[in-house]
């Protein structure tokens, strides 16, 4: 049975009580939760960016977050665009990382098309940047989109890896492990 299963099991139980779903429920809360099996999804507005979105991968790769990589473009190519956006958690993604420069509007329709939560990067492509820096961060009310700062993919990835340790003890010890190796760096200059 996939852990997503067991999720809905565990929540079905609240409703329905049976001795098989309590064994079921106390059984799978020792496995590591449903948010560790969801995929990050990095996206970005073209193949130019992928330098700068290359080091979200490699963050999540350290963290052992399976993640998938595409290019869609919020202005050439819309549709596919908001078709991955609006299938992103049916196909098991629990977070978006989307980085485009210039007139960067790939974060906001991945955040107009899906429920999940998405992390904006935004790219050095033109103007230092702040282009893209003011497209990714200033979303209207209602529509939100998590901007880090310019080019900092890899900083995207640690925000979601926060989002998917939320409810996941195993991934909130790696995350509380990266922190202190990094204070020991810093501190050792
Ligand atoms: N872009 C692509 N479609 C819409 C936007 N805003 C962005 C890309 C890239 C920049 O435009 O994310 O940072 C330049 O793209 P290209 O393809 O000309 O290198």
């Amino acid at each position: 049975m996939s852990r997503r299963g067991v999720t809905s099991v565990t929540s079905r139980s609240t409703k329905v009580t049976s001795p098989l779903l309590t064994f079921l429920e106390l059984f799978f809360d020792r496995l590591p939760s449903e948010a560790m099996s969801k995929k990050v999804a990095i996206v970005m507005g073209s193949g130019s960016d992928r330098p700068v979105m290359e080091k979200a991968g490699r963050m999540l790769e350290q963290f052992g977050i399976e993640h998938e990589t595409r290019v869609l473009s919020a202005h050439k190519t819309p549709d596919q665009a908001i078709e991955f956006a609006e299938n992103a958690a049916a196909n098991g993604f629990g977070v978006i990382i989307a980085g485009a420069g210039k007139a960067a509007h790939l974060a906001g329709v991945m955040a107009a098309k899906s429920l999940l939560p998405v992390v904006g990067v935004p790219i050095a492509a033109s103007l230092d940047g702040m282009d893209s820096l003011l497209a990714t961060v200033q979303m209207p009310t209602g529509i939100p989109v998590a901007t880090v700062a310019i080019d900092g993919a890899a900083n995207a990835a640690l925000l979601a890896v926060a989002i998917l340790a939320v409810d996941d003890e195993a991934l909130t010890a790696q995350l509380a492990r990266y922190r202190k190796d990094l204070a020991e760096k810093t501190l050792a200059g």
